[in-house]
């Protein structure tokens, strides 16, 4: 199995039809240069995945004529995504042959001026691998790279990218995620690792709570099955600071105040020991420190107080806590936006116990769910290389030298705060920077700061505008694959359903080139291998284990439909739990040696500052995924413009109208939107979905300070961000 441990891992359908409307496949068709061929030729159909960093991960199918993706559909294989895609999967067409893609190697002369001129693969690797040994040459080793990738493409062969850098010499490597990482160390104290039930197990859940989680836009496909389990008879409610689209179709939407959600479990948990609906004989033969929290849940906690915390009215405090106590079994998916706060993985921990306490974990139609890593048993032979003889690095806890790490979530600051050497180039691949890491001024200055950067993208994002040297990344419809999904339990291949647009390459591709011209320049300064086809690199990534959970004996089979990894319905259901003491530990040392409290006790949310009353949140859009798709042609004709959304009694106390334009802004820098007056959001929170629109300088970031939540160390290198913790102050313009 996958270790988190090892590094810096994860870590609708309305509007395409509105484009429909606008676009016609003869647009489409004239954009491609083989669209001369006969509309009767034979329709091609290959099965692919969508490789981004969404809990769906959807099996595809794309029917392709005369070697032209002509439309791309869900396939009805996939048990969990069931055939339908999400409104992003459907417009993958625009993005294949969006005018917008990078198509050959550029270099922009001199950085950030625009100034772009097409050069050859030749001469790009030709520069890179130059540049790469005149700084090893200079420091003495190659930790002046700096790698930074994330969650662009989360196929398995794309984690080439990381073997591109492991194979020139120990690196500078960003670690952590920027993600899910509070939530991740919070059920590592708790369980031992994140494991939730099988999603499609979600229809057996008597009571379902969406705690800060928004499925019907980042996880649509769990949707039915909520559906279904509505339709049997089960209650849902959603919690949230903003009435989203999914507590629209709630039973019970509860608003919370941000970052209090600990208070309303600790509040549901007092009701619950109140009234004797704890279930003693699992609590206490599953779990370690659990009376010792009921001490303190006697001693500390009342209905009154977790009431004036939340804002939610006592008797709905008292209505969820029996109704979740007493239905059986309970369900509680905990979203990742709850997370990002700086006491994002302590309410988690509260809210594990909640679980527990009610005898929900283990059970079919039960569980605190998050995540999973169980289904990622790959070999990662793309990305472990080691590093050529000889090469010089940073001596870690182990004795031997390596790569030097630096955290993902204050990547500005740390690539400036090294010396010794200093860092003089960037490598991105899969990864945003520019768009997606808070502090956007200071990502500027420290991109401006550096000697030579090189991303590989498809699209001329914020980031690329800031590099040297770009390289045209493929489309996943344009290499082969395998993904895995951090939350349904599939696998399925990604075949390479249409040649390589333009001069694209995929990370892999572009991998072996580096080591090609690396080994040309100087032998042996670069152990990646040079050859190898795609599908045989594919084939290296199975292992027995991996085959029989997937009741496969080679990886091809895949080709006749996604398959399921074997595993139970329930997660934990075995009770042996991977924690020290092999039990739930309600009392964690392991926590308590990292500076966190041991129980899971309330603690306080960070408060506005006097200067900036007003809390920005910047959650997930619904037709983007962080800076992919929203640039889509598509997609901007459906939602062309940002917004902040304000509540009327807000926008009144600054005298904002609909429509008016809004300066936004606190100490780090400030963005100007129109204003959208919705009673959706709560009086004191402003919301605008992180996103990147084609050609805009919208970017929410420029106002969201690097501010730290409380956990991930532990099991990722680094803890998260606290995104929703972030205060402005309004200024009409
Ligand atoms: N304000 C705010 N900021 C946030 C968040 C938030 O909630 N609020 N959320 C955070 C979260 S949860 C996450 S996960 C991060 C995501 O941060 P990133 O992982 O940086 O986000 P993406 O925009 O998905 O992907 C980065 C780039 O990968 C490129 N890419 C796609 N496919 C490939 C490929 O095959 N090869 C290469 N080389 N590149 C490819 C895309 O074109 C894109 O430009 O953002 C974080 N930032
Ligand atoms: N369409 C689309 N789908 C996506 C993505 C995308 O960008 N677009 N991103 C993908 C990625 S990388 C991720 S990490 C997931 C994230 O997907 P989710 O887990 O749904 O997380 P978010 O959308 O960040 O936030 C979910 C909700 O948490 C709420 N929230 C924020 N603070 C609090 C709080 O203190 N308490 C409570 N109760 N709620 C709070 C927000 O208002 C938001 O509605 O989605 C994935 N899927
Ligand atoms: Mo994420």
């Amino acid at each position: 199995m996958m270790k988190i441990s090892r590094r810096q891992f994860l870590g609708a359908t309305a509007a395409v039809t509105a484009g429909a409307g606008l676009f016609s496949f003869e647009m489409l068709t004239k954009l491609d240069p083989a669209s001369a061929a006969a509309d009767n030729s034979e329709t091609k159909q290959f099965r692919n995945v969508c490789p981004r960093n969404c809990y769906d991960t959807c099996g595809q199918i794309s029917f392709v004529q005369d070697g032209m993706l002509k439309k791309v559909d869900g396939d009805p294989k996939h048990g969990y995504t069931n055939g339908r895609l999400c409104v992003k999967g459907y417009t993958y067409t625009r993005r294949v042959y969006s005018p917008d893609r990078i198509k050959y190697p550029m270099k922009q002369m001199p950085r950030g001026s625009g100034n772009w001129t097409r050069i050859s693969w030749d001469e790009a690797m030709d520069t890179i691998a130059k540049k790469i040994l005149d700084l090893k040459k200079r420091y003495g080793s190659t930790l002046p790279i700096c790698f930074d990738k994330y969650s662009g493409n989360f196929g398995i062969l794309h984690y080439a990218a990381d073997g591109t850098m492991s194979s020139i010499g120990y690196t500078t490597r960003a670690v952590g995620t920027p993600c899910w990482p509070a939530g991740i160390d919070a059920q590592t104290y708790d369980f031992g690792t994140l494991y939730n039930n099988d999603p499609e197990d979600m229809v057996n859940t008597k009571y379902l709570i969406l705690w800060g989680q928004n499925l019907a836009w980042t996880a649509i496909h769990s949707l039915p099955f909520a559906q279904k389990a509505r339709e049997n008879g089960a209650k849902l409610v959603v919690i949230d600071p903003i009435l989203t689209s999914t507590a629209s179709k709630a039973d019970l939407y509860i608003q919370i105040k941000p970052s209090t959600d600990g208070a309303l479990a600790l509040g549901m948990a007092r009701y619950i020991l109140d009234n004797n609906w704890v279930d003693w004989d699992y609590a206490r033969a599953n779990s370690v420190g659990f009376d010792e929290w009921i001490d303190y849940l006697k001693n500390n906690v009342t209905l009154d107080w977790a009431a004036s915390k939340t804002g939610v009215p006592k008797e709905i405090i008292m209505e969820i806590a029996r109704e979740y106590a007493t239905s059986k079994p309970a369900s509680m998916w905990v979203g990742y936006g709850m997370q990002r706060h700086t006491n994002g993985g302590q309410n988690v921990r509260i809210i594990d116990a909640l679980g527990v306490m009610t005898g929900n974990v283990g059970k079919s139609g039960g569980g605190v769910n998050y995540g999973q890593l169980e289904t990622w048993g790959f070999n990662y032979g793309a990305m472990s290389y080691s590093a050529p003889k000889g090469s010089r690095g940073i001596v870690g806890a182990n004795g031997k030298e390596g790569d030097r790490s630096i955290n993902i979530n204050n990547f500005a600051h740390d690539v400036m705060a090294q010396q010794d050497p200093p860092v003089k180039m960037l490598w991105l691949a899969c990864r945003n920077p520019g768009g997606q890491d808070p502090d956007t001024h200071a990502i500027e200055k420290m991109f401006a700061s550096m000697e030579f950067v090189v991303s590989v993208d498809s699209f001329f994002n914020k980031t690329v505008q800031m590099s040297d040297i770009v390289l045209p990344a493929t489309t996943h419809f344009e290499n082969w694959d395998v993904n895995a999904s951090y939350w349904h339990y599939w696998i399925g291949i990604n075949e390479m359903a249409i040649q390589p647009m333009y001069e694209s390459k995929s990370d892999l591709e572009i991998a072996m080139l580096l080591s090609k011209k690396m080994n040309a320049l100087e032998a042996g300064s670069c152990t990646y291998p040079t050859s190898g086809s795609e599908q045989e690199w594919l084939a290296k990534e199975f292992n027995a284990a991996l085959n029989a959970s997937l009741g496969i004996s080679n990886y091809k089979e895949l080709s006749n439909g996604p398959r399921k990894v074997k595993m139970p319905p329930a997660a934990w259901s075995d009770g042996k739990f991977r924690t020290p003491s092999k039990k739930i530990e309600i009392h964690s040392n392991q926590a308590e040696k990292n500076g966190l409290p041991a129980l899971p006790i309330w603690v306080e949310e960070m408060k506005a500052p006097e200067k900036y009353p007003v809390r920005l949140m910047t959650p997930h859009p619904q037709l983007g995924l962080h800076s992919q798709f929203q640039n889509l042609d598509w997609m901007m004709a459906a939602n062309p413009e940002p917004k902040l959304e304000i509540h009327p009694n807000l926008a009144a106390k600054y005298g904002i109208q609909e429509g008016d334009k809004v300066k936004v802004f606190n100490d780090l820098g400030d963005i100007t939107l129109k204003a959208h007056l919705t009673r959706t959001t709560s009086e004191n929170v402003v919301v605008s979905y992180e996103a990147w629109y084609n050609k805009s300088n919208y970017n929410v970031n420029y106002t969201v300070k690097a501010i730290p939540s409380d956990m991930g160390k532990q099991a990722t290198g680094n803890n998260g961000l606290a995104f929703h913790d972030n205060f402005v102050d309004l200024q009409k313009v």
